[in-house]
């Protein structure tokens, strides 16, 4: 049985964590790339020798040459540049658009069966821009931001309950910007409604940090962005297709309707299994739910708007 292979674009902050997390875990072989020269080397050398450490058998191989991620199962693409404090995410799409432009074509030169998910922000337009320009099926590029919000919605949950996050599950939807949509009625403790445990001012609170902490956490580090739990979210979703685990997790996908939405990426519940996106899931939201789903589908397709031509 041939092992993985998985490719990442981008071997800055978010890259160089995917390449550890996937050599640690041993999804595969990791081919690391990056225009800075030399860096994506000395990572991968790096990243190779704590794998030593922890008895991981994967290679990890750092290049500055993209035909090096021919054949790949997976690709990750975190390529571009982070936000600035008092940036939005949307001022990086003129930038980052070209960066993925280049970056799809390759993919499509060099690796066009595999599953692609895009990290770049702005998300939503780049993971658009990255299967239009790669030609994919849409189930098999998408977009993660779901399950990095969800897990920071977790996080604040749990500290508010003194609970294991691990017995929490939430849902956060829409776009990756301010008007993200915490799915309060879905979200539980072991199935205990969270509205049922905390108070609606301190639900009101904790779904206000989470819908801003990516912008808390570059405020607070001056130089870069959240780079530690993206990774993570990333290998979720990466983990689920390799392994053919059918999670059903939240993921920019291509919508063909769903939700009353048609032609957009958007944060949806997706199985994610060796077929890519397998299914789109449509829960029951209430009607406040409806409304900021709509509203923040009307956002993604306004930035969208903003792509170059
Ligand atoms: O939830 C989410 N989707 C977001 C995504 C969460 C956090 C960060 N988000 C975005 O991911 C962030 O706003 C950036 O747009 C990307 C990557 O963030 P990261 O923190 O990894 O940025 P770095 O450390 O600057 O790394 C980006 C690397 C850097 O090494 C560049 O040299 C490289 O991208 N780069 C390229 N690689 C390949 N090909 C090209 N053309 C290229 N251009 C730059």
């Amino acid at each position: 049985m041939k092992r993985n292979k998985i490719a990442l674009i981008g071997g800055g902050n978010i890259g160089g964590n995917l390449a550890y997390l996937s050599c640690i875990k041993e999804l595969g072989d990791i081919v690391l790339f990056d225009v800075v020269e030399g860096m994506p080397q000395g990572k991968a050398q790096d990243i190779m020798h704590g794998g030593a450490i922890f008895n991981s058998s994967v290679n990890v191989t750092g290049t500055n040459n993209f035909a090096d991620i021919a054949g790949a199962d997976v690709v990750i693409v975190t390529a571009g540049i982070p936000r600035k404090p008092g940036m939005s995410r949307d001022d990086l799409i003129a930038t980052n658009a070209g960066i993925m432009k280049a970056v799809a074509k390759n993919i499509k030169i060099y690796a066009a069966n595999a599953f692609v998910i895009v990290v770049s922000n702005p998300l939503d337009a780049m993971v658009t821009l990255c299967q239009k320009e790669s030609g994919l099926a849409p189930n098999m590029v998408v977009g993660m931001a779901g399950v990095l919000d969800s897990g920071r919605y977790r996080t604040w949950l749990a500290e508010a309950l003194n609970t294991s996050p691990a017995s929490i599950h939430a849902l956060v939807l829409g776009g990756h910007g301010d008007d993200m949509v915490p799915i309060r009625s879905k979200t539980t403790v072991n199935g205990i409604p969270v509205e049922s445990l905390l108070s609606t001012d301190k639900l009101d609170a904790i779904e206000k940090r989470v819908c801003g902490a990516g912008g808390e956490i570059v405020a607070l580090l001056k130089i870069g962005s959240a780079f530690y739990s993206p990774a993570a979210a990333a290998i979720e979703m990466a983990e689920s297709y390799l392994k053919d685990q059918k999670k059903v997790l939240p993921c920019a996908a291509y919508l063909t309707g769903q939700y009353g939405e048609e032609g957009i990426y958007l944060g949806v519940p997706v199985k994610i299994g060796a077929g890519g996106v397998e299914k789109i899931i449509e829960i029951d939201l209430t009607a406040k739910e409806k409304e900021a789903l709509s509203t923040s589908a009307s956002r993604v397709r306004e930035l969208v708007a903003l792509l170059p031509n």
